[in-house]
């Protein structure tokens, strides 16, 4: 997925000017994880979450939060070691890579912005297939 996005040239590798692109890209998301975890549990979960999407616009109901949780979480380690529960780092940038790309593909088929869209089914697939 970094790969996607960084490789601007479309060259299959990063060059330098890309490299350093996705560097700076890594380490303002690394703060804004710390940022948001707020009980430095190395994960983020719950409240942080909804603090975190709340703080970029995007203001889901509580039952969003909690599949976007589900789908990012980390699976429960049954051996006591392994990644914290809750979402890990490189979780989280894609959880909030993904809900960026869905609301505002959704935002703009919504012109009148009212919360309700009617798409064709092609649109539709397009919308999910821009996710990463
Ligand atoms: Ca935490
Ligand atoms: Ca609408």
């Amino acid at each position: 997925m970094l790969m996607a996005i960084f490789d601007t040239d479309r060259s299959g590798t990063i060059n330098f000017t890309e490299f350093a692109g996705l560097w700076k890209y890594i380490s303002d998301w690394q703060n804004v994880f710390r940022h948001f975890d707020r009980d430095r549990s190395g994960s983020i979960e719950g409240r942080e979450l909804s603090e975190a999407l709340k703080s970029f616009g995007y203001s889901l109901s509580p039952h969003l939060l909690t599949l976007v949780e589900q789908k990012y979480s980390s699976e429960p380690v049954a051996h006591g070691y392994g990644p914290p529960p809750g979402i890990t780092f490189d979780r989280f940038v894609r959880a909030c890579v993904t809900v960026k790309t869905l609301t505002e593909a959704f935002q703009k088929v919504d012109t009148d912005r009212d919360g309700w869209i009617q798409i064709s089914y092609d649109q539709f697939m397009q919308i999910i297939l821009s996710a990463p």
